[in-house]
């Protein structure tokens, strides 16, 4: 709606005078056109309170301009987002690159202090600066129209750019769920502005609202009709943010029902029986104390740590694994039918993150169903360095473009390195990374165990630096000896006489031959060890304590199949893997 100079000035100044009216009337809201009440001449003291009442006033205005605009942006990404690729909606594809941009030093931090929930602080912090940027923009939209406008795309163009510069990204397309939100928001966006400041055209620079000026004018004729513009503001303000929230959610339910789609796909989906079989496992591999971890850790309670914003949900008809690269001399691509059709082998090994902390929760035991990984490189002409192979790296590349280099010695070495297609007895779930994952014994997940793989790439080490390399991690990490106290719990109470103090140890590829415990500064005493399940599990232990009243630090070692001690030197989980040992303290109760 245009208007003549000369009404847009009466509106204008109508506007202040009898919006405050038209607000209380709608509950008691404030806005700083409400509180230009006090004459001209007013003390200056009463002035500054003034001032503050006015920013606030203005900024609650931007944010009934900015808020609604922003979640109409979002709401309109979604289906976009959902229509060309989940993962490129403008959140994801930003928060994305900001984790691909954070330091391995805050990355850790951020998986210590969040731990699993570290996507979800991630998500919660962008949606927070994202408000705050829509409030900003509809402040700015108030006095200049276009800068407002500009604003909004330009956030559309960050998020764009963020979409195309991803390692997954699927071409041109991802920029649309951004371009599109833009486009949305910055239409709201300027709706909403024109119905809160009647007055301003586009072009002008428009008057501060809290400006001098503002508080000499006087209410015409026309008040009333302005109040019901103002009115009609707010009723814009609310009905599109309804509008947005009820877009958004039915947005995610069409994206969830999608999912849901892709989880029937994998559900009828029935793995062949291994060729080679786990060995069972022998009857005392657990030690029957409770509050120690299950030997197997079920998927649901396995931990996970990956980089996915959006967990990839692989079409399996569609998959495909590339296997090529130096010294490959049949390169070749499988579908998933093919790698089925092969002789599966099952076994147990355990997983551990190098973000593990001494005594943390990133490890887990599972039983690994999958295709030898070394017979397909032998099939493909690939051979160790150890037997004049020139590549020393393999590079396993995601469908979400993570990169994970791993030894060509190891994988060839003997040792169960699966493309693994089943997790307990079931095809891999999703956040496991399905269809297909690796999974190699002995090393970090971080240099060995990619999720929703589809490509083998032989290399070498000095040619390329996978994903983690390159923030700071070591290039070849194999897991170091651990052991970690799980009952009794840190701080926790236990009545004097004898206590069971149990736990896991850990030492993939040389197994572990003796756990001990030490009460305070005490002698080492051994643990009593459970059965081992192979050389690449964890082994539980327990120790039956004479607790006495008081305060006590109980310590456990650990010694691998080597004969080596675990260290007590402390390092860091950067640059690969924490060591030192698990100390509990705990108050004894009298009996
Ligand atoms: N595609 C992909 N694979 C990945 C990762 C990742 O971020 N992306 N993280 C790795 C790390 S650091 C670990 S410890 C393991 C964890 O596997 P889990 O989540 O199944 O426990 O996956 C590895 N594979
Ligand atoms: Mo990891």
């Amino acid at each position: 709606m245009r208007r003549t100079g000369g009404q847009a000035a009466r509106a204008r100044a109508a506007g202040r005078m009898a919006y405050p009216g038209a607000l209380r009337r709608l509950g008691g809201l404030r806005h700083p056109i409400g509180w230009h009440t006090h004459p001209p001449g007013a003390p200056l003291r009463t002035r500054g309170v003034t001032n503050l009442r006015r920013t606030l006033g203005r900024t609650a205005l931007g944010a009934a301009c900015g808020l609604p605009a922003g979640f109409a942006a979002l709401a309109a990404a979604e289906p976009t987002a959902a229509a060309v690729r989940p993962a490129a909606g403008p959140v994801t594809v930003v928060g994305g690159a900001a984790i691909d941009r954070t330091p391995a030093a805050v990355k850790d931090w951020a998986i210590r202090a969040f731990g699993e929930s570290d996507k979800l602080a991630l998500q919660a912090g962008i949606l927070a600066v994202l408000a705050l940027c829509a409030v900003l923009v509809g402040v700015l939209a108030l006095r200049h129209r276009r800068l407002g406008t500009a604003g909004v795309l330009l956030f559309g163009a960050v998020g764009a750019a963020a979409a195309l510069g991803r390692p997954d990204s699927g071409g041109p397309a991802d920029a649309l769920p951004s371009l599109v939100a833009a486009a949305v928001g910055a239409a709201v966006l300027h709706f909403l502005a024109t119905r809160a400041t009647p007055g301003l055209q586009p072009t002008d620079p428009g008057p501060d609202p809290a400006s001098d000026s503002a508080r000499t004018g006087s209410a015409p004729a026309g008040s009333a009709t302005t109040a019901g513009s103002r009115r009609g503001f707010l009723v814009a303000a609310g009905a599109t943010t309804v509008g947005a929230v009820a877009a958004g959610a039915s947005g995610r339910a069409l994206a969830g029902r999608r999912g849901q789609a892709a989880a029937a796909s994998r559900e009828a989906l029935r793995l062949p029986p291994p060729a080679s079989p786990a060995p069972p496992l022998p009857a005392g591999v657990a030690v029957r104390v409770p509050g120690v971890s299950p030997f197997t850790t079920p998927a649901a309670d396995f931990y996970r740590v990956d980089t996915a914003l959006v967990v990839p949900e692989v079409d399996v008809s569609g998959w495909r694994l590339r296997l090529h690269g130096e010294g490959v001399t049949r390169p070749r691509t499988y579908t998933f039918a093919e790698l089925l059709a092969r002789p599966l082998t099952e076994r147990y090994a355990t997983l551990t993150c190098v973000s593990n902390e001494v005594g943390g929760p990133y490890v887990g035991t599972a039983r690994w169903l999958g295709v030898p990984l070394a017979e397909l490189l032998r099939e493909a002409g690939v051979r160790p360095p150890s037997q004049g192979g020139r590549a020393d790296q393999l590079v396993a590349r995601s469908v979400d473009g993570m990169t994970i280099g791993t030894p060509v010695e190891d994988v060839m070495d003997g040792r169960d390195a699966l493309l693994a297609v089943g997790m307990n007895g079931e095809p891999l779930p999703f956040e496991r990374g399905f269809p297909v994952r690796m999974v190699v014994p002995g090393l970090y997940g971080y240099v060995s165990a990619c999720k929703w793989i589809e490509e083998i790439e032989l290399t070498t080490f000095a040619a390329h630096d996978a994903y983690w390399v390159r923030r700071k991690w070591a290039r070849r990490a194999p897991v170091k000896t651990q052991s970690r106290i799980d009952t009794p719990r840190p701080f926790s109470r236990p009545a004097a006489g004898v206590v069971m103090v149990a736990g896991v140890a850990w030492a993939q590829r040389r197994g572990i031959r003796r756990v001990e415990v030490r009460v305070d500064d005490g002698p080492w005493q051994e643990a009593r060890l459970a059965a081992e399940g192979t050389v690449d599990t964890w082994r539980q232990w327990s120790f039956p304590w004479r607790a006495t009243p008081g305060g006590h630090t109980l310590t456990v070692r650990a010694t691998d199949g080597t004969g080596a001690v675990q260290t007590e030197r402390r390092t860091r989980t950067v640059p690969d893997g924490a060591s030192g040992r698990h100390g509990v303290f705990v108050t004894v109760t009298a009996p």
